[in-house]
């Protein structure tokens, strides 16, 4: 023991060093939208770029759009683009709407039926001149066309012979961020609010615009900036002028301001004495409310809504259902366009651990599969990814599967709370792709969850993706550079989740550190593996969370999460581990999915490994597919992963003197931090289940201290 206090004080040492590196320059606060200088002989490539661009209107966001055109071509190619000169008097590059380019140059054949957001990129004779053009049914679609141009100009891409379009998978790409009006971020890993500070919204919102920028640039069309732990305080009518300057931060770059709302605020704010939402004066209490904000924000999003979870209030109290309460928000909104996100995040956390079929993985479906078809069109059902909670390894979501007459959008959490912090290097979108590719069989046809939640599978108005960021004042945004990859991969996904997680970490690679083939080489190599290597040292075969749940969600503590009424169990007794979800004998969790579906996980010989503990009880001694024992698993497990995060410290090691000295120093002592928590994990885990089991391990590695 004393051996492992003493390593926890040297990397808590080196820990607090890596975060006061957080005051370098500024190289991390630009995240992948650097724009440096491309060297003489790759920006040959772009001599023939047009010296000129045309905005064909001139919106906000518009003219956003022409300053980053011209921010980017001025910082990789060294070139002042010229404004002003009309399209007919030199080359040019052109922005506008696709009306306003086909009554420019009714000739060109133009794409039509583009969903909105998709632009076009295209390389015309435009009244002589040759143009480049970036067009789009939105100025927001214009503004992610130039972002897409100037990321090809950074990797180096064939810019001149373009005739691309991109639209989006989904109409709804948004973040949350989980900012409390104090400044502090709930489950935040990298500093104090950008948006909040002593109760109110901050005077400076320079970062927040930057944001904004950051979040356009990957196609994110809004952001709902508070805790959805919600304080009421956010709708006080003092506090609109507030949110007016944060809308005003984000509206140049297309993204929508939205925040999330406490469902008890008719009451806490709103001065009735209830909040039942089936209470004319409640409906009534919103509908004002909510012009309010329209009034001021035009643009105004919606809003987010957690209710009856965690302690938060809900229509349980009156004994509604999320229906009812979700409804009497999304009418208020519907005049005006808005949207309502109800998190399906619902669950009893004072479950009886003693019985063996409660089950808090059936919660979401078993509380709204029933009500499917009951919300109105403009309520967007917000499901995390997996059953628990954003643990390193979970099944799909059966609600995912489980809603075909309501609209549905997918909760991914880009903060790693379960998946070290970001202090541990943890590339997530290998995961979100493998959730997104899965097929859930719904309604008897192949309906992988990325059509799902596009709306397409089952014709719904809406749907889409939402990241919860946690994004702070820490110049890297997440503090460790390296987990701004996914960011960037969230973003990335919710455009095109046919992306592979290679082309996506290659994108984010040469963006942010450049083209060099080494380095491109070593970091995607090392970001593509990271997800698998921190599973494997703190939470193989699916036993979900092993950290300490009851505190930091954290370090290793495996004995938390049992004997409580969270339900995040892995039931481990002196024979077996795992939590027992068949239908035949368990909890009948299994149940939930299509028969399809559960085929895969019903019958243990089928299970694959790495959930079998999240589906059955089995004993230590049980033979997986790989042919090896479970303990031994374990113990293994825990080895390489500890070896393999050791060894990320050479591979980036490679590194020194091709990336910058600031990042350079900063990434490795955090790589060497994660390898001494590696492990900690290693001999904390191996050990409790050594003595848990009683079973030693093959290789004689793991001993009791
Ligand atoms: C915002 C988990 C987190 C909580 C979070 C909650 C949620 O339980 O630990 O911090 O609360 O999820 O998603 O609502």
């Amino acid at each position: 023991m004393k051996r492992l206090g003493l390593l926890m004080i040297v990397h808590a040492l080196l820990l607090a060093g890596a975060r006061s590196s957080c005051l370098y320059a500024e190289s991390g606060a630009e995240g992948w939208l650097r724009y440096s200088a491309l060297q003489e002989q790759a920006a040959k490539k772009y001599e023939r770029l047009p010296a000129s661009t045309v905005a064909l209107n001139d919106s906000l966001v518009l003219k956003t759009a022409q300053q980053e055109l011209i921010r980017g071509v001025r910082g990789m190619l060294g070139r002042s683009l010229r404004t002003g000169a009309g399209p007919f008097a030199e080359p040019a590059i052109l922005l506008g709407r696709f009306e306003q380019l086909h009554t420019l140059a009714p000739a060109l054949t133009i794409p039509s039926n583009i969903r909105e957001d998709g632009y076009w990129l295209g390389h015309e004779q435009v009244h002589g001149f040759e143009c480049l053009l970036i067009a789009s049914s939105t100025d927001r679609g214009v503004l992610y066309g130039v972002f897409a141009l100037l990321s090809k100009i950074a990797r180096g891409e064939d810019i001149l012979a373009l005739d691309e379009l991109q639209q989006p998978s989904a109409p709804l790409r948004w973040v949350n961020q989980w900012d409390n009006l104090d400044g502090r971020i709930e489950r935040g890993y990298a500093g104090a609010s950008i948006f909040f500070g002593g109760g109110n919204v901050r005077g400076d919102l320079t970062r927040a615009g930057a944001y904004a920028r950051l979040l356009a640039s990957v196609g994110i069309n809004g952001c709902a900036i508070n805790n959805v732990n919600a304080d009421p305080r956010i709708l006080a009518d003092s506090f609109l002028p507030q949110l007016v300057r944060v809308a005003d931060a984000f509206r140049p770059w297309g993204v929508q301001l939205s925040v999330s709302v406490d469902l008890s605020a008719p009451k806490t704010i709103g001065g009735l004495d209830t909040f039942d939402p089936l209470d004319s004066q409640v409906a009534e209490w919103w509908r004002r409310k909510v012009a309010d904000i329209y009034k001021q924000v035009p643009d105004f999003g919606g809003f987010v809504v957690k209710a009856d979870s965690e302690g938060r209030a809900g229509p349980s109290s009156y004994g509604r259902s999320p229906a009812d309460a979700a409804n009497v928000i999304a009418r208020a909104l519907q005049p005006h366009g808005g949207v309502l996100f109800y998190r399906a995040f619902v669950y009893d956390h004072h479950l009886d651990w003693r019985n063996l079929k409660n089950d808090r993985a059936r919660a979401a479906y078993d509380i709204f599969h029933p009500l499917d078809g009951k919300f109105e069109n403009n309520v967007v059902i917000q499901i995390k990814h997996g059953p628990i909670d954003f643990q390193v390894r979970e099944p799909v979501s059966p609600l995912l599967g489980g809603l075909q007459h309501t609209n549905e959008a997918i909760e991914l959490e880009i903060t790693q709370e379960y998946t070290g912090q970001q202090r541990h290097l943890c590339f997530l979108v290998p995961m979100w792709k493998e959730v997104l590719d899965f097929d859930m069989h719904a309604g008897g046809q192949s309906t992988p969850v990325k059509d799902l939640v596009a709306g397409r599978a089952f014709h719904r108005p809406t749907g889409g993706f939402v990241g919860v960021a946690n994004v702070g004042m820490d110049v890297n945004w997440l503090a460790h550079p390296l987990a701004m990859a996914n960011l960037y991969g969230l973003g990335r996904l919710a455009w095109n989740p046919d992306l592979s997680a290679n082309t996506i970490v290659d994108e984010w690679t040469r963006l942010t550190f450049g083209n060099d083939p080494l380095v491109v080489r070593t970091i995607t190599r090392m970001q593509l593996s990271s997800w698998h290597v921190y599973e494997s040292y703190t939470g193989p075969l699916g036993v979900g969370t092993l950290t300490n749940i009851v505190g930091n969600h954290y370090d290793p503590g495996p004995e938390s999460s049992e004997r409580n009424g969270w339900g995040q169990w892995h039931r481990a007794d002196h024979e077996g581990i795992g939590m027992d979800r068949t239908v035949a004998t368990g909890t009948g969790f299994i149940g939930q999915y299509a028969p399809e579906v559960q085929k895969l996980y019903e019958p243990l010989p089928a299970c694959p490994d790495e959930l079998l503990l999240f589906f059955h009880h089995v004993p230590y001694t049980h033979v997986l597919h790989s042919g090896k024992t479970v303990i031994q698993h374990v113990y293994d497990a825990h080895y390489e992963g500890a070896e393999a995060a050791g060894a990320y410290v050479s591979q980036w090691k490679l590194l020194e003197g091709h990336v910058d000295d600031e990042r350079y120093t900063d990434v490795l002592t955090r790589l060497q931090y994660q390898a001494g928590q590696a492990i900690v994990w290693r001999d904390t885990i191996n050990e409790w289940f050594y003595r848990g089991s009683g079973i030693s391990d093959v290789k004689g590695r793991v001993v009791k201290r």
